[in-house]
């Protein structure tokens, strides 16, 4: 085995999105592309050589030949050890897990989550630190300049090792170790949750699920926690085992993407509870028997009720939602009497608020909520929360969620994306907004009157570091609100959010159709950002 130095030239498009670099497939396996990036993420890391370091991806198509490529150039790099997901494969919480409980320097977490899978599909490479979360602003920035003078990397020429069983071994002077993460994790979510009673509320025999686990990284997990741990019967876990090309899907738990589970929940002789988990296992969808959770009202019932849950028994230090997320949080926050923080969008910027424990619970508009059990989203631990929640209580989904609007009032929510548009037009439509908002507020838009307009921008409360530019928001005198934003984990084109929101204290307009509650803010929204003129479409791609 020898040392290899290989000569590149830069590749001007390194730069990591909200989450992690992520292009299509084609793209990684241009000749030293993946090796570029991976080894600017080495060259950036002050003192890792020595270091242990956390690998592992969701199994994509891609992964398991990236795994080698790294692990050749950890050893070249003089990394002393890599503690490697069996099969290469490693959720993304799970690796969070795994950094925290070996307290290692960090991780790479090879994922493009939501995004399809296979040789056309979508591959990601995304570095944690050693809390566990992804790396924070200053870190990528690193990575990326050093990515744009790179002139060499380094390998280590040697024979693929086998990852498929798990046990310890060598590659050159580095250790590698293959192991099983299902356990420790299991043994994470047993600590939080109340497993004895959840058992025995399923073992009761009035309650029926459905996990979805969308031929993505969680089906071994969810088998283990469901099926095994907690006694729910075979086949609870749909679409459980991993494929490469997540069976040609898109493992994305939505109402679009998430058909599968949808139709059974919303269709006769329905259970009485189903989720599903997107490719990394970092998000989840939660439904009802007929009837959907809108991520945002998830956190905040989360909130309500954590106490109600051994592993937050004593209260919560406080919560966060990134800037989108609708509001529903913040006014149970208000009356716990606990702070509430607006981060920008992306689980990185989580990260200080529960290092510092100002933050216990964290959420996000996009099926993203976890806790400070980990530093990444967690979507098997909501649905663990949520059954902890059901067994408890003895509630029906559709009950926690109304009599919490009942409570709080309801936030009415959706978000409106247009994929794959027109990059230079989508660019145009956010500069004219920015342009526009200064001039906005006190200005009446039909029935409404701007209260607020601006760019968001976050400045850290723990080390104050500051992030521009994070997403055009109108806010209205009645409280409703809008959002427009381009996405940071496309690969295609440009992605436009529309995120909408409107507060409805009165109990007896709740049942209203969330699209009906918000037409006039969803008419005005197309209006002001004038998004047929700027997309070419008169109708979003995915209605969430
Ligand atoms: C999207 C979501 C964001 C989430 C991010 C990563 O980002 O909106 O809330 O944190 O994906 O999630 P964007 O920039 O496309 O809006 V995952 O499950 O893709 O790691
Ligand atoms: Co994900």
């Amino acid at each position: 085995m020898n040392l290899q130095l290989v000569s590149t030239v830069p590749f001007t498009d390194q730069k990591p999105g909200t989450s992690g670099l992520r292009k299509s497939v084609p793209v990684f396996q241009k000749p030293h592309y993946l090796e570029n990036f991976i080894q600017a993420i080495f060259d950036s890391l002050d003192g890792c050589a020595g270091q242990t370091l956390v690998l592992g991806g969701d199994g994509r198509y891609y992964n398991r030949s990236a795994i080698q490529t790294i692990l050749k150039m950890a050893a070249a790099n003089e990394i002393g050890k890599i503690i490697v997901g069996q099969g290469g494969i490693l959720s993304t919480p799970a690796a969070s897990c795994l950094i925290r409980k070996y307290q290692t320097f960090g991780g790479i977490i090879l994922s493009a989550s939501h995004n399809p899978g296979g040789p056309n599909g979508d591959f990601g490479v995304k570095y944690n630190i050693g809390n566990g979360g992804p790396a924070p602003e200053k870190v990528t920035s690193a990575i990326f300049e050093r990515s744009q003078q790179i002139t060499e990397y380094k390998i280590l020429s040697a024979a693929d090792v086998n990852l498929d069983r798990a046990g310890s071994f060598k590659l050159g002077t580095m250790d590698v170790e293959v192991i099983d993460s299902v356990t420790p994790y299991l043994e994470l979510m047993q600590s939080l949750f109340d497993f004895e009673r959840i058992r025995a509320f399923i073992a009761a025999g009035n309650f029926r699920m459905c996990i979805d686990s969308m031929h993505a990284v969680t089906g071994p997990y969810a088998k283990a926690l469901f099926e095994e741990a907690l006694g729910a019967s075979a086949g609870t876990v749909i679409n459980g085992i991993p494929l490469e090309d997540f069976g040609q899907g898109h493992p994305d738990p939505n109402l679009v993407y998430a058909k599968e589970l949808v139709d059974i929940l919303f269709g006769e002789d329905a259970p009485d509870f189903g989720a599903a988990s997107d490719g990394d296992g970092d998000r989840n969808m939660v439904l009802g028997k007929h009837f959907f959770v809108t991520p945002s009202d998830s956190l905040a019932v989360l909130t309500a009720n954590a106490t109600l849950v051994p592993g937050y028994k004593n209260g919560l230090a406080g919560v966060a939602r990134s800037m989108p997320t609708s509001a529903a949080v913040d006014r149970v926050a208000a009356k716990l009497g606990i702070d509430c923080y607006e981060t920008p969008t992306g689980w990185k910027f989580f990260g200080n608020l529960l290092d510092a424990d100002k933050a216990t619970l964290c959420g996000e508009e996009s099926f993203g909520t976890g806790s400070n059990h980990v530093r990444e989203k967690d979507g098997l631990w909501a649905v663990l929360f949520w059954l902890n929640l059901l067994a408890t209580t003895g509630k029906s989904v559709e009950q926690l969620v109304t009599e919490h609007w009942q409570t709080y009032g309801r936030n009415f929510y959706s978000r409106h994306d247009y994929e794959e548009v027109d990059k230079a037009k989508a660019t145009e439509l956010m500069e004219r907004l920015r342009e526009m908002s200064a001039t906005l507020p006190g200005q009446q838009l039909g029935v409404y009157t701007v209260d607020y307009a601006d760019d968001f921008s976050y400045t850290d409360p723990v080390d104050g570091s500051i992030s521009q530019k994070q997403g055009i928001r109108i806010g209205f005198t009645d409280g409703s609100r809008m959002v427009f934003r381009l996405s940071g984990t496309g690969t295609k084109g440009a992605t436009l959010r529309v995120y909408l929101e409107s507060y409805e204290p009165d109990g007896t307009k709740h049942q209203q159709d969330t699209q009906d509650a918000l037409g006039s803010l969803i008419a005005l929204a197309n209006e002001v950002a004038q998004i047929k003129e700027f997309t070419g479409r008169d109708r979003p791609t995915v209605i969430t």
